[in-house]
């Protein structure tokens, strides 16, 4: 069978960074089919050498190449992080439409996909991932390589009145149909595509996932990405989550812990989750002195100046909340801007009596499977969930909320954390059978099936 071939901006070479989900998803595809991986490495240059670096580990050849400052500039800080991400996650407002962003977008695009073709064979697979590449299926087809290209949008597809705000829409458009199969976190985001598609360029939805377009036919499916779910319930009792629940617990002194724990990023809704948490002691004097509330947020692109504002914003919020509402024994909001260990924070879920997963839009969101995973089956919490998450769609037993409305949301907090133990333990066990079967393998292998490639 043949190999496949992905193509991400960040790889896996570093051991270290195999941890997060995608990582591990491609990962395991390749280490089983034998294969390649192309990327970015990490390294900015003032020249880019005319050959990639190469090496190889555990039977898969990885080939990474460095950026120029202005290529790492105008393809990711500018138009990947500060056109395609804000506009896909419904923030035209905060989207910066530069002049020659697009160019750059498009030359590192062109440019990876030169290094690609000439090292493919016939009968290989190629898996391209994410926003940062939306135009590579044009460019390898352009180069000559006709044999199947998938590729896995990780964040949500928008409306196609907010896709249409972005200038370039119908480029983008004509070179993602030039993948063989396009996959989706949600029905939605499909759903949007293909009403895109069917409304400006006569597209005809043909069932179970066909759709013609542009004299082609493609393949747009939703397949929803899951966790490592078995490993993720096994370091939830592992001793350092023991330990790290311990320390925790000290703090907390036998009160409630509500959780948090989200990249910094505006799209996931947390000056709107404070003022939810300020309106839940306001509204429900009885939470007051008995409830914690933990936001773990590590920090994430902050050269991009949206992020240091939302910086600023949540410190003011934080500070607001805390001199109005704590007590010299104790602290309302703790918000905590670093990141930690895997399992750390697996031993914070596992103790966490309601975890808040409300962004205002997410692809997915990982934490919410996670922190499912990581209960404790006979005592577990409550997960309260946005609408506005991929995870919505497969996780309704958990407290669907509307992150714009916060007061409903205290409303919810305060629900979470009156609700008795059996119709915790109920609404858990179905959440746990999904994310448990739904895991990152049934992810992979529903995905790879529709490529046409069969894992070994
Ligand atoms: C994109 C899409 C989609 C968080 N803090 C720490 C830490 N994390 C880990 C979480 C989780 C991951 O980061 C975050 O994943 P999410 O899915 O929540 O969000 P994004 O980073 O925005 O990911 C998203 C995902 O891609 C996959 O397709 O679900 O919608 O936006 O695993 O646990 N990990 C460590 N320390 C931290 O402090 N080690």
């Amino acid at each position: 069978m043949g190999r496949l071939i992905a193509i991400s901006n960040r790889t896996a070479a570093d051991p270290s960074a195999r941890a997060g989900g995608l990582a591990v998803a491609v990962w395991e595809s390749l280490t089983s089919t034998g294969g390649m991986w192309f990327g970015w490495s990490g390294n900015i240059v003032d020249e880019v050498a005319a050959e990639p670096e190469t090496f190889s580990d555990e039977g898969v050849d990885f080939v990474v190449t460095d950026f120029t400052e202005a290529e790492h500039d105008g393809f990711y800080l500018q138009y990947a992080n500060r056109v395609i991400w804000p506009v896909f996650h419904y923030r035209v407002d905060l989207a910066h439409f530069g002049n020659t962003d697009f160019e750059t977008y498009a030359a590192v695009n062109k440019r990876i996909a030169n290094l690609v073709v000439p090292r493919l064979e016939d009968g290989d697979s190629v898996w391209v991932h994410d926003y940062h590449f939306l135009l590579m299926g044009g460019y390898l087809r352009e180069g000559g390589w006709t044999g199947p290209i998938g590729f896995f949008l990780h964040i949500p597809f928008p409306s196609p009145e907010v896709f249409q705000a972005l200038p370039e829409h119908e480029q983008i458009a004509r070179a993602m149909a030039d993948f063989s199969v396009l996959g989706f976190q949600s029905k939605t985001d499909r759903a949007n595509f293909v009403r895109y598609l069917v409304e400006n360029y006569d597209a005809a939805d043909e069932g179970d996932g066909w759709v013609s377009v542009f004299g082609r036919r493609i393949r747009a499916n939703a397949y929803p990405i899951g966790i490592e779910a078995e490993k993720f319930a096994k370091a939830a009792t592992s001793e350092t989550a023991k330990t790290a629940a311990t320390r925790i617990g000290r703090f907390l002194g036998g009160r409630n812990l509500v959780l948090g724990v989200d990249r910094m990023d505006y799209s996931k809704g947390l000056p709107q989750r404070f003022e939810a948490v300020g309106k839940l002691f306001d509204h429900f004097p009885t939470t007051r002195g008995k409830v914690s509330v933990t936001q773990i947020a590590p920090p994430s692109r902050s050269k991009v100046e949206e992020y240091r504002d939302l910086r600023i914003q949540l410190d003011e919020l934080a500070g607001r909340i805390n001199g109005d509402y704590g007590d010299l024994d104790w602290i309302p909001l703790r918000y905590l801007a670093r990141s930690y260990d895997r399992r750390v924070l697996a031993g914070l879920y596992r103790i966490a009596r309601v975890c808040l997963v409300t962004p205002l839009r997410d692809g997915m969101n990982l934490v919410a499977k996670e922190y499912v995973m990581a209960q404790d089956p006979d005592d577990p919490g409550v997960l309260i969930l946005s609408q506005f998450a991929g995870a919505a769609e497969q996780l309704s037993d958990a407290l669907i909320v509307n992150p714009h409305d916060t007061f409903s949301v205290a409303e919810t907090i305060n629900q979470a954390l009156e609700m008795t133990v059996e119709e915790r333990r109920t609404r858990w066990e179905k959440l746990r059978r999904t994310v448990a079967s739904e895991d990152i393998s049934w992810w992979r292998q529903k995905f790879l099936r529709d490529l046409g490639v069969n894992e070994a």
